[in-house]
């Protein structure tokens, strides 16, 4: 995707219209303005016919050159529909919580892989593969100790497979395919049962083709609640980013800006976030305003919380912060490394807002 694409295709379609229209109105004044500078040149090295026609056609050009001002006002323009297109409503949500069928004393989860296609941003529909036709996938939220099924049923048309990242599950549910299983054809199902071991923030993905399949969307948070939570825990809300950078662009849970969610506190309210990074690059993710509070890395507790404005999550890492809404405001929240989050069009992908009312 090329970067003029992403960036058209970031902005709402009425707004693309009109940009578009900003856009080649500007570039048609330009190339008249250049033709007739060029003519003006030519003009001059030719014996001069009149005096008063040089005049008429410098006046021309000047009239239709855009000045500095009217160029910075047709950019500006974009990123303003950028910023108040901000939350865009877009079609299909990701990360809604599962509720497991409870038999015998087993939480089973059932998980649909499918061929979709997903709104990314408003009016840019890509092709996905999703669970529950859903991306990220369902959020799968159980409890230390707790004896779990997951059932895929697989409607790809092609193979794949389950890992559970960060869960030091048994060997032979590792979910690899050639080393712990054979693939799951497509129209199999294949289940997934273990006890549920160490807390904290994991995620489920597939581990076939999965460069493909990752990138399109077959992953999703699996989050394991410590049966003794730790007191620093005890927030307000709980938040959660997947951060992907594969077919899709430039995404938090499946959605690129303005589409993406904010994050809504009181003020003096504590929130938690947990960020997944299911992408191929890094992610300094920055939060304006208020600073975090890093409790946890890949689920396991820091020896001691410390704290930063900017965390960079690293491919398949997974970290908790906890933020104390101190401050009233609107407060941006995006990935640091620019090109990620803004272009001359205005802001997209990987930004979003904290929102703390006062
Ligand atoms: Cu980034």
């Amino acid at each position: 995707m090329s970067n003029r694409k992403q960036r058209d295709e970031n902005i709402p379609p009425g707004d693309q219209r009109e940009s578009r229209r900003r856009f080649l109105r500007d570039g048609a004044l330009t190339a008249i303005a250049v033709s007739a500078l060029a003519a003006c040149k030519r003009s001059d090295a030719a014996p001069p016919s009149t005096a008063a026609a040089g005049h008429d056609m410098k006046a021309a050009a000047a009239a239709a050159t855009p000045s500095p001002r009217e160029r910075a006002d047709a950019m500006d323009r974009l990123h303003e529909a950028a910023m108040k297109a901000f939350p865009a409503k877009t079609r299909g949500k990701g990360n809604e919580l599962l509720a497991p069928r409870v038999v015998a004393g087993v939480k089973i989860f059932d998980l649909t892989a499918r061929e979709i296609q997903w709104e990314v941003a408003p009016g840019q529909f890509v092709a996905a593969m999703a669970y529950n036709e859903q991306v990220p996938g369902p959020q799968i939220r159980v409890r230390e100790g707790d004896r779990v099924r997951v059932v895929l049923k697989n409607e790809l048309s092609e193979s794949t497979a389950i890992h559970f990242h960060g869960l030091e599950t048994p060997n032979d549910v590792d979910g690899v395919p050639f080393i712990t299983q054979p693939p799951v054809k497509p129209g199999e199902t294949h289940s997934y049962e273990f006890t549920v071991p160490n807390s904290g923030s994991h995620m489920y993905h597939s581990h076939h083709n999965s460069t493909k399949q990752v990138g399109l969307g077959m992953l999703g948070a699996f989050i394991v609640e410590p049966k003794r939570p730790r007191k620093i825990e005890q927030v307000d809300r709980d938040y959660l980013f997947i951060l992907n950078d594969g077919l899709h662009g430039y995404t938090f849970n499946g959605k690129s800006f303005p589409a993406t969610e904010p994050l809504i506190a009181r003020v003096g309210e504590k929130i938690r976030i947990r960020y997944m990074n299911e992408g191929m690059m890094i992610h300094p993710m920055h939060l304006h305003g208020l600073h975090m509070t890093v409790i946890d890395k890949d689920g396991w507790p820091q020896p001691s919380p410390w704290r930063c404005d900017t965390l960079n999550v690293a491919p398949g890492e997974r970290w908790d912060v906890i933020v104390d809404c101190s401050r009233p405001g609107t407060w941006a929240f995006h990935c640091h490394i620019l090109p990620h989050a803004e272009s001359d069009h205005g802001m997209f992908g990987m930004v979003t807002a904290l929102v703390v009312q006062a």
